[in-house]
């Protein structure tokens, strides 16, 4: 692939989300009659498309601070015994304890390439884990002019995780420390499911077929191409992508009751998205976006063409989007199926509400932390465990308010 260098001023725009610029056309596009019309159903399945927030209704939802002094904290993950696992991106994997104790750094992790958006991404258990103690990482590897995303698998035997090896990682190498992708999660058929990015340079990669870069991975639990791999129906198509067209994808969730794969990623200045997973679809990236320039006029002409998949819903504003989940639990009841998005840049929690498959209407929580949001999580207890993105992060917990239980 071709490599071109990143200069300062890109990566300050990657970096701090400032206006990417036209993608196709310098001219600014105006909004139709015909456009609005044909974006209207989006628009009443999503009402939140402008700045405007929907009820906050904190009321509903009583906030604990289980930990904090966390280091941009990342992913977190949840143990049998009750502790969590949480990656902080600097390299450094914790246990935090129920008493919110947090640990000194597991040792014998890999150790990541740390630089602006890079470094150490998510933590996965094995589905056999309390047997096996295998656990996966996924995290940015590599050198400031040849990196990618990989992931390793190991045994996390107290203080230590052990037998580090690489199972899997993206073989297009970049020079870009941003746009990495790197959620990981279980489909419900037990095979490993990976985001990737276009690594902000390179965005013509998610539509390249042989590229698997700006793309949903799906392999073995050993990094294998699964056997059972879904036919993507394009020549030459890369054996372990199962969608492409994504630009900057950081959250990723397999809903446990119906395993249906959702996946959020960021647009360039608005047309942040989530987006229903099915494999061998094209997401649209870089052909379309519902992105949008500070005029409030369209980057590109289209937001939806024949062959490409509409998200479910797009934000513009982008909430800068991070973290997913699918809220199945008992704690909350009224909850059931729907979406927890969190986003940094809007310093807020998403409710996406959810009601046979579509999207009937959403709800802003968390804007009274006032901070930038990287991960969202359901615990075995049905609360919902949320990090925040700073040099002193914090492991939030929302349980219900004792008035709505
Ligand atoms: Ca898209």
């Amino acid at each position: 692939m071709a490599i071109s260098i990143l200069s300062a001023a890109a990566l300050l725009a990657a970096t701090k989300r400032f206006v990417v610029g036209p993608l196709f056309f310098a001219v600014p596009f105006v909004m139709t009659a015909s456009r609005l019309l044909a974006a209207a159903p989006l628009l009443a399945a999503a009402p939140l498309l402008a700045a405007a927030p929907a009820s906050t209704q904190a009321a509903d939802y009583q906030l604990e601070t289980l930990a904090e002094g966390l280091v941009f904290p990342w992913c977190t993950a949840f143990l049998p015994d009750g502790r969590l696992l949480v990656t902080e991106r600097g390299g450094e994997l914790r246990y935090v304890d129920s008493d919110g104790r947090v640990s000194a750094p597991i040792t014998g992790t890999p150790a990541p390439y740390v630089k602006s958006q890079g470094g150490l991404f998510d933590v996965l258990l094995a589905p056999d884990f309390a047997s096996s103690r295998t656990i996966y990482l996924s995290l940015a590897a590599g050198t400031p002019t040849s990196n990618t995303t990989q992931i390793v698998s190991g045994q996390l035997n107290g203080s230590t995780f052990n037998n580090a090896k690489v199972i899997f990682e993206v073989a297009q190498r970049k020079d870009t420390p941003v746009h990495y992708g790197g959620r990981i999660a279980w489909d419900s058929t037990g095979h490993l499911l990976l985001t990737t990015g276009d690594g902000f340079n390179f965005r013509e990669e998610a539509q390249n077929p042989k590229s698997q870069m700006g793309k949903t991975l799906r392999m073995t639990a050993t990094g294998g191409i699964p056997a059972d791999q879904l036919d993507t129906k394009i020549a030459g198509m890369d054996p372990y992508v199962l969608s492409y067209g994504h630009r900057s994808p950081q959250g990723l969730a397999v809903d446990s009751a119906t395993g249906l794969v959702y996946q959020s990623e960021h647009g360039p200045k608005g047309g942040d998205e989530i987006n229903l997973i099915t494999a061998g679809n094209n997401y649209g990236w870089p052909i379309v976006s519902y992105g949008l320039d500070y005029s409030g006029a369209y980057i590109s002409p289209y937001t939806q063409r024949t062959g490409i998949t509409d998200p479910l819903l797009n934000w513009t504003p982008s909430t800068a989007t991070s973290g997913l989940a699918v809220y199945r639990g008992s704690a909350f009841t009224d909850w059931q199926g729907d979406l927890l998005a969190g986003g940094l840049v809007e310093k807020s929690l998403r409710r996406v509400d959810m009601e046979n498959g579509k999207v009937v209407g959403q709800e802003v929580l968390l804007r009274e932390v006032d901070e930038r949001i990287r991960d969202v999580r359901i615990g075995p207890d049905g609360l919902i465990y949320v990090l925040t993105d700073s040099a002193d992060g914090k492991l939030l917990r929302l349980s219900p308010a004792p008035s709505s239980r």
